[in-house]
C-alpha cells in the first residue's frame, strides 16, 4: 500500500502556539524512512497552506479564527479526498486538532458511512454555545456531527459528516460540563481513563472497533497526542495527568491495526516548543507505525 503523507501546520484552533511545527518535527523523527522500512511506499506531498495566527484577526471570541480554519479545512478535505481516490492511505500530520474537520470531511466524501475512533484526553464535543475557551479544536467532533456553527458543520457544503453513534472516544479525562451533556444527548461512546482502568486497554480497544466499525464499516483514526500521559508525551499544548501509558497506547494501536478497517489517520497536537528533544514527535512516529501494522515479533 502507498501512504500519502499530508502536513497540516495548523495553529489557529488552540490558544497555545507551537503545534504548527508538528509536521516538521514528525518528519524529522524519520517518519517516511520508517514507513518504508515497514514495507510501505510513501508519497509525501508536503504541507497544505495555513496562515499564521499573527497574520489574521482573532474574530469572534467564541469561534476564534473561524474564517481561516474553514478555508484550510476546505483545502484539506479536497487533498484527503484526492488521496483516497488515487488509492493511497491519507496520513495527516497536525497541527492542532481542528485539522480533523478537514481530514474527516474529505474521508467522509468517499466513505459515506464512516466510523471514527478519537483517541484524546478531551472529547472535542463543544459548540460555540458550550465552549469555555472559544478554541475551535475543542468543537471538531460536534461540528462533524452537524452541531454548532453552520460554517463549521458545512465544510464542502453538506452535513453531517458522521453519525454521533458511530464515534468512539478513547482516553477521555478532561470534559466540560455542558460538553458531557451533549455527548450523552447524542449517544457518543466514550471510554474514559476510568473505563481503561476497569476493563483494560485491550478490551476497550476491541469494543471501540466493534462500535465504530460495526458491520465492517471503514474507520478513521484521529489520534491526539495529549491522550498519552504527559510523562511520556510532554510536548503537547494541553497536558492532562493520568493518561495512557506507553504500552497502553501501543496496544490500542495494534488492536486497531488488526481490525484492518482503518482507512485514514491523523496525528495531532505535537508541540515542539514544549517538547523534550523531540521525544513526543518520536513517540508519534512509533504509534503511527503500530497503527499501520508494526509488530514486535
Ligand atoms: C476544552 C479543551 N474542552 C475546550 N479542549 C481541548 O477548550 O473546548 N484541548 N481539546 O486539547
Ligand atoms: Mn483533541
Ligand atoms: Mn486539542
Ligand atoms: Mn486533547
Amino acid at each position: 500500500m502507498r501512504i500519502r503523507v499530508i502536513g497540516a501546520p495548523m495553529d489557529l484552533g488552540a490558544d497555545r502556539r507551537g503545534v504548527d511545527i508538528g509536521p516538521s518535527a514528525i518528519r524529522y523523527a524519520a517518519l517516511n524512512e520508517q514507513l518504508r522500512r515497514l514495507g510501505y511506499s510513501v508519497h509525501d506531498i508536503g504541507n497544505i497552506h495555513i496562515p499564521q495566527p499573527e497574520s489574521r484577526p482573532v474574530g469572534h471570541p467564541k469561534l476564534k479564527y473561524l474564517e481561516p480554519i474553514v478555508q484550510a479545512s476546505e483545502e484539506l478535505a479536497d487533498t484527503v479526498e484526492q488521496a483516497l481516490q488515487d488509492g493511497e492511505f491519507p496520513l495527516i500530520l497536525g497541527g492542532d486538532h481542528s485539522i480533523a474537520l478537514g481530514s474527516i470531511s474529505g474521508v467522509a466524501s468517499v466513505h459515506k458511512n464512516l466510523g471514527v475512533i478519537w483517541v484524546d484526553a478531551h472529547a472535542d464535543f463543544n459548540t460555540e454555545e458550550t465552549t469555555p475557551s472559544g478554541n475551535i479544536h475543542g468543537m471538531i467532533l460536534a461540528a462533524l456531527s452537524g452541531l454548532g456553527n453552520h460554517k463549521l458543520t458545512h465544510i464542502k457544503g453538506w452535513a453531517p459528516k458522521i453519525k454521533p453513534e458511530n464515534i468512539v472516544i478513547v482516553g477521555a479525562r478532561d470534559l466540560d460540563n455542558e460538553e458531557k451533556a451533549l455527548l450523552r444527548q447524542h449517544h457518543v461512546s466514550v471510554f474514559t481513563m476510568s473505563d481503561i482502568d476497569h476493563y483494560g486497554i485491550f478490551e476497550v480497544s476491541k469494543r471501540a472497533v466493534e462500535i465504530a466499525g460495526r458491520n465492517g464499516r471503514p474507520i478513521h483514526l484521529s489520534f491526539d497526542m495529549d491522550s498519552i500521559d504527559p510523562r511520556e508525551a510532554p510536548g503537547v499544548g494541553t497536558p492532562v495527568r493520568g493518561g495512557l501509558s506507553y504500552r497502553e497506547a501501543h496496544t490500542a494501536m495494534e488492536v486497531l491495526a488488526d481490525s484492518r478497517q482503518i482507512v485514514s489517520m491523523d496525528i495531532v497536537e505535537v508541540n515542539s516548543i514544549l517538547d523534550h528533544e523531540n521525544s513526543t514527535a518520536r513517540l508519534a512516529v512509533e504509534l503511527i507505525l503500530s497503527a499501520l501494522g508494526k509488530k514486535i515479533l
